[in-house]
């Protein structure tokens, strides 16, 4: 796209909304702001660069075998790196625990030390990213149905030793990076079948966590994610939302939402208000469920705008930590990643330009029809005038641009992995 007609757009988009009381270059710093968590993840289908020969257990799950995924720690670092050159802003990076650098070595969960991570973090420094880090209990032959929850303490002393050190681990990379590293606490415990124990898991998991949490950690935050079901584990999870919501409320914790962790027709924006009443921040894991949680790529959907548009009404994008999440291995990753971190961006950029002082007058006068109608025009305002400027202003592709860019990497270098 040409420069001019970018810039000529923007000027125009800026008039409108301005009269409507936005002010779009305001818009544009805040988005410029906005630092999304991207998931390492989405690059490899979830399976990590551990050297564990044993692997089985379940918990999660890519589908779709499109082929050019990240084989290796590099070949990772420069899927992400492609990645970046397609979006603007300054981002974070969510890595799990199966992706430590092992050197070849066996390491098992219960053995991961801050020193596996070294070269993450010097990586990351390199590229001006912070870290963000998670524990990792599923796929293992330990992970069976139940990790924290389990009533066998051998097991559950395994999971435990693992998520002491995944915080320790956290802490040190809060540390190096001198920016608080936000741990994600998630476990798929659960059951298949009727459970005439649903007391007795959730209190073992409580105790767990109390153990786990018992060590003040200065340069790292953590945060507990529910989830409705898992696959093969329908009827009952130990980790729900109400379990956690409990916790984090208690324990001052802080609460993971994870957009495909719900039933479909409850919104996850209207969460946002309670919870910022009750904890201190809150922690996203956008993603798009398709009939269940079925981390399809996040997208421009009216899901994704309710939430973004939510976060920036409470006026809360300062105590909510925006991560990504989800996992499609049936198309290019990179272009997977682009696509949901460029929607995400889109939201929060509709969000900043909502003319909200107009429809809060509109509101408190009890003016419904002039509140739904402005609500109804600002879906077609020109946002996307000032969302190719950004993407200009960052010397990323402008529009569909990014498609031809990610065609080039695949062609160069993830078609020939093979
Ligand atoms: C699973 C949870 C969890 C994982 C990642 C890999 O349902 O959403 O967040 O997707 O930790
Ligand atoms: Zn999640």
């Amino acid at each position: 796209m040409k420069t001019e007609s970018v810039q000529k757009a923007y000027e125009i988009a800026k008039e409108r909304y301005a009269a409507l009381g936005v002010n779009a270059d305001k818009a544009l710093e805040h988005l410029q702001n906005i630092s999304l968590s991207l998931h390492c993840w989405q690059a490899d289908d979830v399976t990590g660069f551990e050297n564990l020969k044993n692997q089985g257990g379940g918990g999660i799950q890519a589908t779709g075998n499109y082929p050019g995924k990240a084989r290796n720690i590099e070949e990772l670092r420069s899927d992400i790196e492609n990645v970046l050159t397609h979006i603007g802003g300054n981002h974070r990076l969510n890595l799990h625990a199966i992706y430590g650098d092992f050197g070849g070595k066996v390491v098992d969960r219960n053995e991961v030390a801050p020193e596996h991570f070294a070269s993450w973090m010097q990586w990351a420094k390199e590229k001006n990213m912070k870290l963000d880090f998670n524990s990792s209990s599923f796929g293992h032959s330990k992970s069976g149905d139940l990790t924290l929850a389990n009533p066998d303490k051998g097991i559950r002393d395994f999971w435990i030793e693992h998520t002491k050190r995944c915080r320790l681990i956290s802490e040190a990379m809060g540390k190096f990076q001198n920016d608080p590293c936000i741990m994600n606490l998630w476990i798929h415990d659960g059951s298949k079948d009727i459970t005439v124990n649903r007391y007795l898991y959730r209190q073992i998991l409580e105790k767990s966590l109390d153990d786990i949490f018992s060590i003040d950690y200065k340069n790292m935050k953590d945060c507990i994610e529910s989830k409705l079901f898992g696959l093969a584990l329908e009827s009952y999870t130990v980790g729900s939302h109400d379990f956690y919501l409990g916790y984090g409320v208690k324990n001052d914790k802080m609460v993971t939402l994870d957009t495909g962790h719900f039933h479909l027709s409850e919104s996850v924006a209207d969460k946002i208000s309670s919870l910022l009443l009750f904890t201190k921040e809150i922690m996203l894991h956008v993603s798009r469920p398709v009939r269940w949680d079925s981390d399809h790529v996040t997208t421009l959907n009216d899901e994704t705008i309710d939430l973004a548009k939510e976060i920036v009404r409470c006026n809360a994008l300062d105590r909510v930590h925006i991560g990504l999440d989800y996992f499609d291995a049936s198309i290019n990753r990179i272009g997977a990643y682009v696509i949901g971190i460029r929607a995400t961006q889109k939201a929060f950029l509709q969000g900043l330009l909502e003319p909200i002082v107009q429809l809060r007058e509109y509101e408190a006068k009890g003016q419904y029809f002039e509140r739904l109608a402005l609500l109804e025009e600002e879906k077609s305002l020109p946002w996307n005038a000032v969302w190719d400027y950004f993407c200009l202003k960052n010397d990323v592709p402008v529009g569909e641009d990014y498609i031809k860019a990610i065609q080039k990497y695949e062609q160069e270098v993830t078609s020939k992995r093979k």
